[in-house]
């Protein structure tokens, strides 16, 4: 039988002696260091603290929002109640905040055009012509044609793997430098709309020539676009019959729509094919679910966190559905 085999040969042992000698000189370093540093780890910690209380002062902001959201009348939503003009109920809470401010806003996300439909089956030629106008009015200075955004849009939302010939699917994202997969599924916010082949960040924030998509669309609304809430362009893009001087005012004039018109095309005077017109009708609203909430926390010392919620409305009740601290 062979004896256990011996651990430590001289040699090894001389191994160990310098690991030991090594370790406490390292301890002896971090000693000194600690010493040394102790006025700005202080300093660190004081400024992390504040960071937190700031980011909780932003997170109580999203808090009013959803209550005052829970209370809104949920009939029609226009920026002439409690939730648009948030500003100052802010200034409000601020003396029960014992200095620490909130400051922010809660918009409508149903003012803009939902990425994710353009991954729907039904009516998707339409979506595209949306998303199409759309970037053609914003005068989005484009280097392909804005159709071939449209389509790569449409395959990184869907779920099937085929390009149509004209698009982009798994094997383009995979044959990149440093690839990545084809999505095929919804956009959870609409920065990843960078991921997309074709997109530049430009087309998304904008130049000093143009305005990017950043402040005209969102995800997760349905696609539906509130009157009351949607800018000029949003409208616009629908379809080509609302791209109107005439039909802009006359939107603008009757805000805030507070009952569905149901024939928005009829209630705004468009003139409108039979097709158009059926369109018009299943776009356009006067009530929104999903809203955004912008927040920022602002200490004293002048800590200050920013905080971005949308909002999910359910009949009455009010869920955060994305959250993201910056
Ligand atoms: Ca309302
Ligand atoms: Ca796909």
């Amino acid at each position: 039988m062979m004896g256990r085999p011996r651990l430590l040969t001289g040699d090894r042992r001389g191994v160990v002696l310098l690991l030991v000698l090594a370790t406490i000189a390292l301890f002896t370093v971090m000693v000194v260091n600690f010493s040394a540093d102790e006025g700005l780890d202080m300093q660190l910690a004081y400024n992390f603290r504040d960071s937190v209380q700031a980011q909780y002062v932003a997170r109580s902001g999203v808090e009013a929002a959803v209550a005052l959201l829970k209370k809104d009348d949920t009939a029609y939503d226009a920026e002439d109640e409690d939730w648009g003009d948030f500003g100052q109920y802010a200034m409000g809470a601020a003396q029960y905040l014992d200095n620490q401010t909130i400051s922010g806003s809660i918009t409508d996300e149903s003012g803009r055009f939902d990425l994710n439909c353009l991954g729907k089956a039904e009516g998707l030629s339409l979506w595209i012509e949306q998303f199409v106008n759309l970037v053609l009015l914003l005068e989005i200075d484009t280097e392909v044609d804005p159709r071939e955004l449209a389509y790569a849009l449409r395959d990184w939302i869907d779920e099937d793997d085929d390009d149509g010939g004209n698009g982009a699917e798994e094997r383009y994202y995979q044959s990149l430098e440093n690839p990545y997969h084809c999505k095929n599924g919804p956009l959870d916010c609409p920065e990843e709309i960078l991921l997309v082949k074709g997109m530049k960040p430009e087309y998304y924030y904008g130049t000093d020539h143009y305005k990017g998509l950043r402040d005209y669309v969102a995800v997760g609304t349905g696609g539906r676009i509130n009157v009351n809430t949607a800018s000029e362009a949003v409208l616009r893009s629908v379809s080509k019959a609302m791209d109107n001087d005439g039909v802009i005012k006359a939107v603008q004039d009757g805000r805030p729509w507070k009952v569905n018109q149901g024939d928005w095309a009829a209630a705004l005077g468009v003139t409108a094919s039979g097709d158009e017109r059926e369109w018009i009708k299943k776009v356009l609203t006067n009530t929104t679910e999903v809203f955004r909430a912008d927040m920022k926390g602002s200490l004293p010392s002048g800590a200050q966190m920013n905080v971005m919620a949308i909002l999910q409305r359910v009949q009455s009740d009010v869920k955060i559905v994305y959250y993201k601290i910056y």
